[in-house]
């Protein structure tokens, strides 16, 4: 059967959001007492912004808030920067940050906007990098009393919590994330089994200071395809999805490596350590829901075996790399792409929200998907970004018919809320429906004009979904 013909709706309190993170919005790097963060310091393409203005979000909090309710957002997805309210990680608060979160969240509740906060979104503070960063069993330690002080200071104010934003694109992708070098994946795999003991404590810490908040990981998952019925391919894809994609969630959710990756790891001599009570605080910890990123799918073949597998595509969050022995990443001719070659699959969100129901039966929540593009500021002040309306049409009518599927979803925050700086494509790679008037390096007037999307949002949000 198709199913291709349900009507798509939305439940009524659903959660129609937007989404932000700190170093890509905020600026203000090292204001009001703030300590440098990985990403502060990161090595930069030369030809692209870094995030130290950003879009001066600190500045501008109270007009990005008024604009959002303008929006209409019922719920406003942004990432607490670790070390701006603890500048080592570890030490002191500032308390200057922690007031410009209070500020943020109470901008935020005063127009009924719900606030997601996300604790940890790529920017660990530099000063526990140079520590050995989360390879350092300490970096858990840091985490949890950072999580403890979240939680002693906004706990009465949020209800949803997200502990780390894609982990898995931290240990699969991490060219992504302008790094001085990739660190070797037993390095890898060893910093991500300290994160999943950190996600596990901050979960079981948050459900004993506040059991009525809810909390989850936030992983980036896409269904990754066979690129044939051969099923090899179908075993490659298998092995990419569980590598990329499921480990995260079994571990999140069931307290348990996922046995073929553990296996993988294993044969390859890349298992990372594991102390005692390790696995005792992964089972104990349980997520109250999933929140997902989800930009694309992936389209996968059996690994030629001969070390020819290495895409000469380069390889970022969405564009697989291919690793031998496991999987090829080969193109999909069904699918066009976004100008910075993401595969666009609104069918595939749907399929990977099938794909995450039938494995955890969790409440979903879709904390990222967007379209990066060259909006063109025209001279009278207009943004026509009719492709951006395009794709979330289509990915939010996929979106309705995942829910008449019978998946529980309760949100969907598109990325991004306001114009930003994108990991690691600059500021021309646009995603807002609120354009910021600044260039790679001109910052201009930062001055925030809405764009046709916007208008589109406020009137799908308006009607709950019924203009689709
Ligand atoms: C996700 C990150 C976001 C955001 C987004 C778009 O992987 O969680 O921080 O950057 O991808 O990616 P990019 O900025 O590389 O275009």
């Amino acid at each position: 059967m198709q199913y291709n013909n349900k009507e798509a709706k939305f439940p009524a309190d659903f959660l129609w959001g937007a989404s932000t993170s700190a170093y890509q919005f905020e600026g203000a790097y090292n204001e009001d007492g703030k300590g440098l963060s990985v990403m502060d310091i990161a090595p930069h393409p030369e030809d692209v912004a870094d995030f130290k203005v950003a879009s001066d979000h600190y500045h501008h909090y109270q007009e990005d808030v008024q604009m959002m309710k303008e929006l209409g957002l019922k719920a406003y997805r942004f990432s607490i920067s670790w070390s701006r309210v603890i500048p080592d990680g570890k030490g002191d608060i500032n308390p200057a940050g922690i007031e410009f979160y209070h500020n943020l969240i109470d901008e935020l509740k005063a127009s009924n906007i719900e606030p997601i906060v996300t604790m940890y979104h790529f920017d660990l503070p530099a000063a526990l990098q140079e520590e050995g960063g989360w390879e350092n069993r300490a970096t858990i330690d840091a985490f949890t009393k950072y999580a403890k002080l979240l939680f002693e200071e906004y706990g009465e104010k949020i209800k949803y919590w997200l502990v780390i934003n894609e982990q898995n694109v931290m240990i699969n992708h991490p060219g992504a994330l302008n790094r001085d070098e990739i660190p070797s994946k037993k390095s890898l795999y060893q910093q991500c089994h300290n994160m999943f003991v950190a996600q596990a404590k901050a979960m079981i810490l948050c459900h004993k200071m506040y059991p009525e908040a809810l909390i989850g990981p936030a992983p980036n998952i896409m269904a990754v395809y066979p690129a044939t019925c051969n099923p090899a391919d179908s075993i490659a894809a298998n092995n990419w999805a569980s590598i990329r994609c499921w480990l995260y969630l079994d571990v999140a959710v069931y307290g348990k490596y996922t046995d073929l990756v553990w296996q993988y790891l294993v044969d390859r001599e890349i298992e990372p350590e594991i102390y005692a009570g390790d696995l005792e605080l992964l089972a104990e910890a349980k997520p109250d829901y999933i929140a997902m990123n989800y930009y694309a799918t992936a389209t996968v073949g059996a690994s030629k075996g001969d070390g020819s597998d290495l895409s000469a595509r380069g390889g970022d969050q969405q564009i697989m790399l291919g690793e031998n022995g496991v999987y090829r990443a080969e193109q999909n001719s069904y699918l066009d792409s976004t100008d910075f070659v993401w595969a666009i699959d609104p069918i595939g969100l749907r399929l990977t929200l099938r794909k995450i129901n039938e494995r955890y039966h969790l409440p979903i929540l879709i904390t990222e998907n967007g379209l990066g593009a060259k909006d063109i500021l025209t001279e009278d002040g207009k943004i026509h970004d009719d492709y951006r309306i395009d794709f979330f049409n289509k990915h939010f009518k996929q979106a309705a018919l995942a829910i008449a599927d019978g998946v529980n979803l309760i949100g969907y925050c598109p990325w991004s809320a306001v114009d930003l700086i994108s990991t690691h494509q600059g500021c021309s790679k646009r995603y807002g429906f609120i354009y910021v008037n600044r260039d790679e390096f001109d910052l201009k007037d930062m001055r925030r004009m809405k764009k046709d999307s916007f208008y589109w949002y406020q009137k799908v949000i308006e009607s709950n979904g019924k203009i689709l």
